[in-house]
């Protein structure tokens, strides 16, 4: 329809399209020294992976859709917040809360929301740590808030929800009922696999101190 058409040209116009790509780039420099500090602190490597995406048109439309959401008179789309996604994947669970409250820390963005469905999985399985940000993007007489989402996860909860994502996530219901039902079970097993290999870097960590 006429709303949707015009959001295509909004969110596809070079204008935004550079707003997004700024925000992304921000986001991913401002991990990369995250975990090139806690590398520092530790003395071990971090973080696994960092990686970032725009969304794309067909999966705004899909999500406005799905939750009903409202586009306002600039096209941007009320309750949507991860237009902009950038992930950290950290090979120990424990250090996704130490990338967190370093992101915590920053000066230049601010925190909207965050998800912690680390203490608490969502009913897929799902886990991970998500905040919602806005990030300032300054022009010469004036500043653009833009919001994006960043994920953070171990590497085997990201493995998890890759596999997730390509076999059920946005399957419809019923369609693969027995197959999610079975995912969400290797959820804990990956949880119990992340506490094993904390169990076994601590007991590095100690033999290393004495020795
Ligand atoms: P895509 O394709 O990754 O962009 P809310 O904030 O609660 O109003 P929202 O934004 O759906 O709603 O938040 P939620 O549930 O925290 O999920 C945001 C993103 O987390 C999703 O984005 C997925 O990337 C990921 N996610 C959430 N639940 C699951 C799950 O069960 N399995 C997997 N594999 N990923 C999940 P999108 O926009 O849905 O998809």
């Amino acid at each position: 329809n006429k709303k949707l058409k015009q959001m295509r040209e909004c969110h596809e116009s070079a204008h935004m399209m550079s707003r997004y790509q700024y925000v992304m780039d921000s986001l991913l420099c401002k991990l990369r020294l995250i975990d090139a500090d806690l590398k520092k602190d530790l003395k071990r490597p971090v973080v696994q992976k960092i990686t970032g995406r725009i969304k794309t048109v067909e999966s705004i439309r899909k999500k406005i859709e799905k939750k009903g959401l409202e586009l306002n008179g600039n096209c941007v789309v009320n309750g949507l917040n991860d237009i902009v996604g950038v992930r950290a994947i950290c090979f120990f669970r424990d250090d996704i809360y130490r990338v967190a409250d370093a992101v915590r820390g920053q000066k230049d963005i601010k925190i909207l929301k965050e998800k912690d469905y680390v203490a608490k999985p969502k009913r897929s399985g799902y886990q991970s740590i998500h905040l919602i940000v806005e990030v300032p993007v300054a022009y010469y007489e004036t500043v653009e808030y833009v919001r994006a989402e960043i994920q953070i996860r171990s590497f085997a909860m990201d493995y998890w929800a890759e596999l997730d994502y390509q076999m059920c996530y946005k399957k419809n219901a019923g369609e693969v009922e027995a197959i999610r039902k079975e995912i969400c079970g290797y959820s804990d097993v990956m949880a119990q696999m992340d506490s094993k290999m904390i169990e076994l870097r601590k007991r590095i960590e100690q033999e290393t101190m004495k020795g």
